[in-house]
């Protein structure tokens, strides 16, 4: 028994150097079609596993991931992956060891899988998978050599592992790991040409600039900014690795149903009247109290005046838009083509767009979840019909269409938070409250089952971007629960009722705890 397991040990190690000969020499050569321009996919096998699995995600298994790991989800994914792939090396050395053709027939599923999902990511083609292809060859040599070596030579040698072997697999190892680093530094070297590329963009001044107005921002401690620096903004997307889009290789196509087919470069863009505009951006994931929203000054050329180059057919009522990374949103077309600020945008805050938001160009419409609009990396534009078309939420369960709904939120004082009582007894309670291209009218907080009374409002930029409000308490010793409604410019007050982001975004009234001493 002991001896099994000690071979068994030996084994399992065995295989996590085939697996680390496999990936290293997989992903060098990925590295290299990278560098050399030579894909437009995703050559990594380890990247479109990735891809892959997070695109077929079910919608319970998405929701886990978001609760239990936030926004941190893509590193839990990694983790998940290097632990599942451990424990596959581990069984196929073990296999190795006593069943050496059922090992082989392991490796060449495993390495068949990974084939197909890199040929399944977007815009891959064949040439993509030939670095996975290699890397498998490379395990077929070295499974037989270990064999040769290990398995049918000297019995001994499994139980007890010799200098030269312990030498030889940390060679390997080390090589491969040197391979893997070599095969990154050359990806590191794409993404610091688009660095470079962004630190030489100046994001145009425009004609009519957008400040917030005085008064906007109510200066109370603690409040989410009314702008947010784009460092501090929220970040959702599905990217594993955040896509690096050289500005002069970008193009968007305008395509569909439309009268006249346009291709434009960064030149062309750079060349249109552009615009600023004041959007809150919103996320159809965020829970009732969650800060999945933000608020800032894009800079962009407005979506109406390309698509009118364009002219949309008659019956066409949606427009798909897409990134290299294959991420698609349908948004309705009258919102890009009625008179809201619906921009492609290049310029947030002032500055260009981070590479996590979207660099070069993304798509930014007031009122609409970011599921359904706010596109970033965006290459093309397809006018369609809803009957036709889907974004790529839509079939995971999230709603064709994504208005946002009118919500709030209190930031201070936190939840479950003990809180003396300041000078003169008054604790400022302070949010903010959204209902973008609609307008928040009103907020109102509530002590416990009490009244809903009036909190003050910050003063209003323009009905899509949220309010800071305020609502000055005088709170004897106790506890207490808080809660927070707005209302939009239709009149109707945020409704109570408790609903969860999906389908189509999540209701409630957000209520905080606390304790005044
Ligand atoms: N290419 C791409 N664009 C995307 C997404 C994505 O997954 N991929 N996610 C959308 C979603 S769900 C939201 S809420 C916003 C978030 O934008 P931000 O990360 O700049 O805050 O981007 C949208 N644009
Ligand atoms: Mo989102």
């Amino acid at each position: 028994m002991n001896l099994f397991l000690r071979r068994s040990g030996r084994a399992a190690l065995g295989g996590v150097v085939i697996g680390a000969v496999v990936l290293s020499i997989a992903e060098l050569f990925a590295g290299l079609l990278i560098k050399m321009g030579e894909s437009k996919g995703e050559p990594s096998p380890v990247l479109a596993v990735g891809g892959a699995f997070v695109d077929r995600t079910p919608l319970w298994l998405k929701n886990f991931a978001v609760d239990t790991f936030g926004t941190n989800d893509k590193k839990a994914l990694f983790v998940g992956m290097a632990l599942v792939l451990l424990g596959l090396c581990c069984a196929i050395g073990v296999l190795l060891a006593y069943r050496f053709r059922l090992a082989l027939v392991a490796l060449v599923v495993l390495v068949a899988v990974a084939a197909a999902a890199v040929l399944s990511r977007p815009n891959s083609g064949g040439i993509d998978v030939v670095p996975t292809l290699l890397g498998g060859f490379a395990g077929l040599w070295a499974m037989s050599r270990w064999r040769r070596r290990v398995v049918d030579g000297d019995d001994s040698t499994l139980g007890r592992p010799s200098r030269r072997a312990v030498l030889a697999y940390g060679g390997v190892t080390l090589v491969g790991a040197g391979l893997v680093a070599a095969g990154g530094r050359a990806l590191g070297n794409a993404s610091r040409r688009v660095a470079e590329a962004r630190r030489a963009f100046v994001v145009p001044r425009v004609a009519a600039p957008v400040t917030a107005p005085a008064g906007a921002s109510l200066g109370v401690p603690g409040v989410t900014p009314f702008v947010v620096p784009q460092k501090d903004f929220y970040r959702i997307d599905t990217a594993l690795v955040v896509p690096q889009v050289d500005p002069s290789s970008w193009r968007l196509k305008v395509h569909g149903m439309v009268e006249h087919e346009i291709e434009i470069d960064w030149e062309t863009l750079q060349s249109k009247p552009m615009r600023e505009a004041m959007v809150t951006l919103m996320c159809v994931s965020n829970e009732v109290g969650g800060n999945l929203n933000g608020n800032a000054i894009w800079t962009g050329w407005p979506v109406r005046e390309l698509l009118a180059e364009a002219r949309p057919k008659p019956g066409a009522d949606m427009v798909l838009s897409r990134s290299t990374d294959g991420f698609t949103a349908g948004t309705p077309l009258s919102a890009l083509t009625d008179d809201r600020n619906a921009l492609l945008a290049i310029g947030m805050n002032r500055e260009p767009l981070t590479a996590t938001h979207g660099f070069p160009v993304r798509l930014v419409v007031p009122g609409l979840y970011g599921y359904v609009s706010a596109t970033k990396w965006v290459t093309d534009l397809k006018v369609t019909t809803y009957a036709d078309d889907m974004g790529y939420w839509t079939p995971r369960g999230w709603s064709a269409k994504g208005p946002v709904k009118t919500s709030s939120r209190i930031d201070v004082p936190g939840d479950e938070d003990r809180i003396p009582r300041g000078a003169g007894g008054v604790v400022a309670v302070a949010g903010v409250a959204w209902a973008q291209h609609r307008g928040i009218t009103g907020v109102q907080v509530r002590v416990n089952e009490g009244d809903w009374v009036d909190a003050r409002l910050g003063t209003e930029a323009n009905i899509d971007a949220w309010r800071q409000w305020v609502y000055e308490w005088h709170p004897k010793p106790g506890k207490y629960a808080l809660s927070v409604r707005a209302r939009d410019a239709t009149g109707a007050w945020q409704t109570g009722e408790i609903a969860n982001p999906d389908p189509d975004g999540s209701t409630g009234w957000h209520m905080i705890r606390v304790t005044i001493d």
